[in-house]
C-alpha cells in the first residue's frame, strides 16, 4: 500500500507538470482526489487493515494526499496567472489612440445665413411666415400686380408646371396668402427658395434664395421702411454702415427704392468687392401698391404697408468669402464641411 501511495504522488507529480490548461487540471484533480479517484480508492481499501497498521496508513494517505492537493493548487496558480499574462497581451487595449467617431451633419451656409437674419427680425418684432414652391399665376403674379404681359411672366425666365401652375419667382406669394388669413398689423419675414429659368454662371443659379418682409398696419411709412431697413443692415454688418436708398420701379410697390449699404470691405473707399463705387447694391423694397393690398383682402384707405426684399446667395458668398454660387448648390461636402 506504501509503494501504491508512492508511485501515485510520482505519477501525480509528472502528470501536474505536463498539463497546461485550467480545465486539463480540474480532470486530474478529480481523477486523483475525486469519489471515483486513485486516493479515494485506497482510502476505501483501508478497510482491510488491521486496527494497528491503520493509524500510520491513515496519516500516510493524507499526507499524500495533502502533498497531491498542493501540487495541483500551485500548478493552478502558475497556469492561471499564464492564462491572464496571456490574455493581457493578447487584449492589450490602447486608451491614448484617436477614437472612431461619426460623421455628424451641420447646417448647410445658406441655413446658417437663413438663421441669423430670421433671427434678427424676429428680434425686431417680425414673424416667420413659409408657403409653397410650387404657386399659381394668381399668388406669383396677378396678386403682385404684375400684368399679364409683364416680361416676367415670360417663359424664359420663369418655371412653367403642368397645370399652369409656376415655381414661385420671389416669396411674394406667402405674404399675400397671410393678408388673405390674417387682419392687420401684419409684421412678417418669409425666407424660401425661389425660382427663375437663368443660365447656370458664377454668380446666377436657376434655384435661389430669398428673404422678403412686409409690415402692413395703420400708419405704416416710407419713414418707417427705412428706419428698420437701417436697423437691419446695421445689426448685420456693423454699427458704422451707411445706407442710401435709390428710386427703383417694382410693379408690386409705389413708391419702390433699392437699397444700397456703404462697402463692408472697404468702408466706402472704393474696391473690388464694391467695384470703385463704395457701395453695394443690398435689397429692393417699398410701399406695398394700394391694388396689392385690395387683392389680400386689406382696405388701402385705412392700412398701408411696406415691403421688401433680398438675395440670400449673394450675403452667404459674401460672408464666406465664396466666389462661385454653384459651390452652394452642388452639394460637394468637401466643400460644405468647411462651415
Ligand atoms: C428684390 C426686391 C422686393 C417686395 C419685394 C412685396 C411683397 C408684397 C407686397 C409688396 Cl406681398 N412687395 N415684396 C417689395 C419690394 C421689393 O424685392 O430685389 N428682391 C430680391
Amino acid at each position: 500500500m506504501k509503494d501504491k501511495l508512492e508511485a501515485i504522488k510520482r505519477s501525480a507529480a509528472e502528470r501536474v507538470k505536463e498539463t497546461d490548461s485550467l480545465t486539463a487540471l480540474e480532470e486530474l484533480r478529480l481523477s486523483l482526489l475525486g469519489k471515483k479517484g486513485e486516493l479515494t480508492q485506497i482510502l476505501r481499501g483501508m478497510g482491510n487493515l488491521s486496527p494497528e497498521e491503520r493509524p500510520a496508513m491513515g496519516r500516510l494517505v493524507n499526507d499524500t494526499r495533502a502533498a497531491v492537493e498542493e501540487m495541483l493548487n500551485n500548478s493552478k496558480k502558475h497556469i492561471s496567472d499564464k492564462e491572464q499574462n496571456m490574455r493581457l497581451a493578447h487584449e492589450k487595449l490602447d486608451v491614448t489612440m484617436p477614437g472612431r467617431t461619426k460623421p455628424v451633419g451641420h447646417l448647410h451656409p445658406l441655413s446658417i445665413v437663413i438663421n441669423e437674419l430670421s433671427e434678427l427680425f424676429i428680434g425686431m418684432g417680425y414673424e416667420v411666415a413659409e408657403g409653397p414652391d410650387v404657386e399659381t399665376d394668381y399668388y406669383n403674379f396677378e396678386a403682385l400686380n404684375i400684368p399679364a404681359n409683364h416680361p416676367a411672366k415670360d417663359e424664359q425666365d420663369t418655371f412653367y408646371v403642368e397645370g399652369g401652375l409656376v415655381l414661385r419667382t420671389q416669396t411674394s406669394s406667402v405674404q399675400i396668402r397671410t393678408m388673405e388669413k390674417k387682419k392687420p398689423p401684419i409684421k412678417i419675414i418669409a425666407p424660401g427658395t425661389v425660382f427663375r429659368s437663368d443660365q447656370v454662371d458664377p454668380t446666377h443659379s436657376p434655384v435661389f434664395h430669398q428673404l422678403e418682409g412686409l409690415v402692413v398696419d395703420k400708419g405704416v411709412t416710407m419713414a418707417g421702411l427705412k428706419g428698420s431697413l437701417i436697423m437691419f443692415v446695421k445689426k448685420l454688418f456693423g454699427n458704422e454702415t451707411k445706407a442710401r436708398f435709390r428710386p427703383h420701379h417694382f410693379p408690386f410697390t409705389e413708391p419702390s427704392a433699392e437699397m444700397d449699404i456703404s462697402c463692408f470691405a472697404c468702408g466706402g473707399k472704393g474696391c473690388r468687392v464694391c467695384k470703385d463705387s463704395g457701395w453695394i447694391e443690398i435689397l429692393g423694397c417699398g410701399m406695398v401698391h394700394p391694388r396689392v393690398l385690395e387683392m389680400g383682402g386689406i382696405d388701402p384707405t385705412i392700412y398701408s404697408g411696406f415691403a421688401f426684399g433680398m438675395g440670400l446667395n449673394r450675403i452667404a458668398m459674401q460672408r464666406y468669402a465664396i466666389t462661385d454660387m454653384r459651390l452652394l448648390f452642388e452639394g460637394d461636402t468637401r466643400f460644405l464641411q468647411q462651415f
